[in-house]
């Protein structure tokens, strides 16, 4: 028997695809090749399977008249037309709480990392330049103010990282969260106004495009750290680039772009930033598990059963 057709929109991790292909005919990408063979596919395409970067529009949906489901391997789902799938009966899953630890440890290992100088100690020490005299200061945590932008399921983990390092933490989210133990503050910008470092971890789209603008680098001040682990889309990049090259920030770290994989080359010869490649959940276990509950909210979807975590919008 023939197994069941499906997209896969954009390169997955290995741990899912080999999942998917035990079960399914994977077609990879075939949105993107050769048009008329993908018209002819696309009426049988059953599910779609996608990332947290990927982008799946209302007229590619509009072109899925079998699909019953969206299933994202991420938590992050701003690239899905979660409208359009709704309209035409179609159901988005994403990977909640399964990656939320790692995601958490990054943000603190980013801002570990930025404030004490940690990459630009190893390349110091590798370019022997030890014996020409000391690496200049980084700047305490212990103790320090921090600020979240987004309290939620990985805001949260952060806050409770952060906690262990005595730092004094304050956050900005839609809602106030009265039973969280942090203090709320209203804005992006009066919250970096009154912090030593900004984590930012909010979903990206349309609702959070360039919350980090020029005014709360400014605020944030130049002996400020921005920290960025949400979606590129979240900071204004040319903004934060402006604020580093003029010391209005002291430092960033980033791992999340606006057009990823390519990061302007502007930050790469800074020696105040810390760059990783968008790397915030990728270890073996987590790829597991969030592979785990993808397929397995693909199959729910295929099958016509209750699927595990539906978006918000789904449930
Ligand atoms: P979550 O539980 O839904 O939390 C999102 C938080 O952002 C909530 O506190 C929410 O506020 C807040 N928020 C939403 N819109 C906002 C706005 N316009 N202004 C201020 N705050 C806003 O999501 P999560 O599981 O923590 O994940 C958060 C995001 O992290 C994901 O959507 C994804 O983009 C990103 N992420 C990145 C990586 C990576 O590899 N770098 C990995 C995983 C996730 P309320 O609580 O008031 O609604
Ligand atoms: C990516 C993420 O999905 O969960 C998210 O929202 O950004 C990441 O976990 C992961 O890199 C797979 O594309």
């Amino acid at each position: 028997m023939s197994k069941p057709d499906i997209l896969a929109v954009a390169k997955l991790h290995p741990f899912f695809m080999e999942a998917l292909q035990a079960h399914y005919t994977v077609h990879d990408r075939a949105h993107e090749g050769d048009a008329a063979a993908f018209a002819a596919l696309a009426p049988r395409i059953q599910a779609v399977a996608a990332t947290g970067e990927s982008l799946v529009s209302a007229d590619l949906l509009a072109r899925l008249p079998a699909a019953r489901v969206v299933s994202v391997f991420g938590v992050g789902y701003d690239g899905v037309d979660v409208a359009a799938a709704k309209a035409r009966g179609i159901p988005v899953t994403h990977t909640p709480d399964v990656l939320t630890d790692d995601v958490a440890d990054l943000a603190m290992a980013l801002l570990l990392s930025i404030a004490r100088r940690v990459p630009q100690a190893d390349r110091f020490v590798r370019a022997g330049q030890w014996p020409g005299g000391p690496l200049a200061l980084g700047r305490k945590v212990t103790g320090a103010r921090l600020g979240i932008v987004g309290l939620g399921r990985i805001g949260q983990a952060i806050a409770r990282r952060a906690a262990a390092f005595d730092m004094r933490i304050a956050y900005t989210a839609r809602n106030e969260k009265p039973g969280s133990g942090y203090r709320y503050v209203a804005s992006a910008e009066a919250l970096a106004a009154e912090v030593d470092f900004l984590v930012v971890i909010t979903p990206g789209g349309a609702a959070t495009r360039k919350l980090i603008n020029a005014q709360v680098l400014k605020a944030l001040g130049p002996k400020g750290y921005l920290i960025n682990v949400a979606r590129g889309s979240v900071c204004d990049e040319a903004a934060v680039i402006e604020a580093l090259q003029n010391g209005v920030i002291a430092g960033a770290a980033l791992d999340v772009f606006e057009a990823e994989p390519h990061v302007p080359p502007a930050l790469w010869g800074m020696d105040q930033v810390v760059l990783t490649p968008h790397m915030a959940s990728a270890t073996r276990e987590t790829r597991q598990a969030m592979a785990d509950l993808a397929f397995a909210n693909l199959q729910a979807g295929v099958r016509g059963e209750a699927l595990l975590t539906p978006v918000p919008e789904c449930r």
